[in-house]
């Protein structure tokens, strides 16, 4: 188990967005920052042999559930940012918005059943949070006490829109107990780029993609 510092951390998303920047990486990442104090918290009350499901934000979520730095670069640099998978962790994520919120219902109904002391932990943006199945899941999670806590990360954003944008008010909405939610400001902007230009990383994500196929042709 590692235990990483927040500048460790930092440090980490900062290399990558380097990498991605020099055009190592010829897809498409979502960088953490700005919650490593909130997530750094969370992660004190989480065991070894409890499950952790991400969202397509893996990265910080993986080093704290006790991957390594250089285990997770290679990931990245495999284009799996958004698909981080390890089973010794327990640890599976989704690129699809709340899309392990029932798999996490199921997976703690199951380690209820077979009487382990273990917990499931979901972490969702509050993006996902407005989809529906997010909702089934916790009204699942609730009402049969099942051993899941959901983790709303709330950065008012989903993409570019804030929940006001999306639900008319900046409405915060109130989830029963097993749902938890903490608020930060992101440091990077949704996807890739340290410049929050979507036409910038549209370029960057086309030139990284051609130099990789023209460096893998020679
Ligand atoms: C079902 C689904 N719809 C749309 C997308 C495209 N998408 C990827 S990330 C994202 C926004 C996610 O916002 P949030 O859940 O708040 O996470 P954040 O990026 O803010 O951490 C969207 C719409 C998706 N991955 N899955
Ligand atoms: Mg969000």
């Amino acid at each position: 188990m590692f235990n990483y510092t927040k500048e460790e951390l930092i440090s980490f998303e900062d290399k990558i967005y380097s990498l991605f920047e020099q055009g190592d990486l010829p897809f498409l990442i979502h960088l953490c920052g700005g919650n490593e104090d909130q997530l750094i918290e969370i992660f004190k009350e989480i065991n070894e042999g409890d499950y952790i499901f991400s969202t397509h934000r893996t990265h910080y979520h993986y080093l704290l559930a006790g991957g390594s730095k250089s285990d997770l670069e290679e990931k990245i640099r495999n284009g799996d940012s958004m698909f981080v998978f390890n089973k010794k962790l327990n640890f599976l994520s989704t690129s699809i918005l709340a899309g392990l919120t029932g798999a996490a219902a199921g997976t703690a109904l199951a380690l209820k059943l077979q009487n382990k002391q273990n917990k499931v932990w979901c972490f969702v943006g509050d993006g996902a949070e407005d989809e529906g199945h997010f909702y089934e899941a916790v009204s699942f999670v609730q009402g049969w006490d099942l051993p899941c806590t959901f983790i709303v990360e709330d950065n008012d954003r989903q993409v570019d829109t804030s929940k006001k944008e999306r639900r008319g008010k900046d409405t915060i909405i109130n989830w029963p107990s097993c749902v938890r939610r903490y608020f930060y400001t992101p440091t990077y902007p949704h996807a890739s780029t340290g410049s929050g230009n979507i036409v910038k990383f549209k370029d960057l994500v086309i030139s990284n993609y051609i130099k990789n196929l023209n460096n893998s042709n020679q």
